[in-house]
């Protein structure tokens, strides 16, 4: 008899918590907007972030903060890992009103968003890679063929009923009023939750868009973590962060510039409009001794500038090679130590690179784009290997500071 009593109160007070938290949440009669990050990495992830942040904000809808997802070597499944590991959730709602994915599928996605009422939006037909399952008499997004676009929504226990095809509304709400146009086809009242199959933003990121960056706060994990990599592994004083971009995947990818105007997050050092000049290979691959001289004029710079705080070592995050004994060697005489993690880790790399007294990165990369908008929003200075181009920087007085 007293256990079910206890299991009796046990039962009301989990109900009372439940229903505290959907009071607190609170649901949005200006509807919701949930999709999937299903394109690149983190880079390119966070630059649909951004224009997703700015998209929901202009719907005047919520938005549905996804888990980022990762991909491991050997795993046919990509990984979702929930927001808030990497980044703060409240200093965002000072911009727009955001929730966690989990919070909205626990709490309010039973009343808001029933099983039979899911609908995917696409631009226009998706074709699945399994040809039986494209029918010409029922076009659909397929929004969870294939990886990461199937475990994206399973994580969540999410299936779709039927398809929505948007085209021609875009995304791009800063030069229209297409954000009126959205509101007007798909009014919060019918359509509570729009659920894209890939994210409603471009990539690069709108220029108008980065200065969002700046609601994007480190967890607490991550600052602890970087914090004490500074204070314990590095000597004391300044130090230069530098990103360096050098994988396979890279190799490849940079030959594609001999015919791009753009390639990436290019335009963060070109222009969007290439008003600071066209692609070169040394932006995407700069040589060793390219990294060297650029180092070591970069150092010496600060000495002359900065002679209170001179750059007393070089952290360096990279995907591949991180060139510690070449660069080690060649700093030894300037009295520089060179650093790095003891352990890959992409966002602790990055967390330190934001933090750094002077940067480096490359400018082809969105992961390095991701480090240049923080340290833009916290007016810290950034530079891009090989830019301006060697020749060029001779016979101009462009500064290197971006
Ligand atoms: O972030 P991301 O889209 O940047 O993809 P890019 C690169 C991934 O490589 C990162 C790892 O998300 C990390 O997982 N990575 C890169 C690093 N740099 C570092 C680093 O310094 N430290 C650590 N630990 N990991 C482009 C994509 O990548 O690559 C394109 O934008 C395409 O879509 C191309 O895939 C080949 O912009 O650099």
């Amino acid at each position: 008899m007293q256990w079910l009593k206890m299991k009796f109160r046990f039962v009301n007070v989990i109900l009372l918590l439940i229903s505290s938290t959907c009071a607190q949440l609170g649901a949005d009669p200006n509807g919701y907007l949930t999709y999937c990050p299903c394109m690149g990495r983190f880079g390119n992830q966070a630059d649909h972030f951004l224009g997703s942040l700015a998209f929901a904000k202009a719907l005047n809808r919520t938005l549905i903060l996804p888990p980022w997802v990762e991909y491991r070597r050997g795993e046919l499944r990509s990984r979702q890992v929930p927001f808030n590991t990497y980044f703060e959730v409240e200093p965002l709602k000072e911009y727009h009103r955001v929730i966690t994915m989990a919070d909205f599928m626990w709490h309010l996605a039973d009343d808001l968003w029933p099983e039979s009422e899911r609908v995917s939006f696409c631009y226009k037909e998706r074709f699945s890679l399994q040809q039986e399952k494209n029918d010409p008499e029922k076009p659909n997004c397929h929004a969870k063929d294939g990886n990461p676009f199937g475990p994206f929504w399973d994580t969540f226990h999410i299936d779709f009923v039927r398809s929505e095809f948007y085209a021609p509304l875009h995304f791009d709400v800063h030069h229209s009023n297409e954000a009126a146009k959205w509101q007007a086809k798909y009014p919060a009242e019918s359509w509570p939750v729009l659920a894209f199959t890939g994210a409603p933003a471009s990539f690069p990121v709108q220029l108008e868009n980065c200065k969002l960056q700046r609601y994007m706060e480190w967890s607490q994990r991550y600052r602890d973590a970087s914090k004490d990599f500074i204070k314990e592994q590095l000597p004391r004083g300044a130090f230069l962060g530098i990103h360096l971009r050098n994988g396979m995947d890279w190799v490849r990818a940079c030959e594609h510039v001999k015919d791009s105007q753009h390639l990436f997050a290019s335009p963060q050092c070109l222009g969007y409009k290439n008003e600071r000049g066209g692609l070169y290979p040394e932006l995407c691959m700069p040589s060793k001794d390219a990294i060297i001289r650029q180092l070591k004029r970069t150092i010496k710079s600060v000495r002359q500038t900065q002679p209170d705080n001179e750059i007393k070592s070089v952290f360096v995050a990279s995907d591949s090679n991180h060139m510690i004994g070449e660069l080690s060697t060649a700093l030894s005489r300037m009295g520089i130590s060179v650093h790095k993690l003891p352990e890959d880790d992409p966002y602790l790399d990055l967390a330190i690179l934001g933090q750094s007294n002077h940067f480096i990165g490359n400018c082809i990369s969105s992961y390095s784009a991701f480090v240049k908008r923080e340290r833009d929003s916290h007016g810290f200075p950034s530079y891009f290997w090989g830019f301006p181009k060697e020749k060029d920087r001779k016979h101009s007085n462009v500064h290197e500071e971006l």
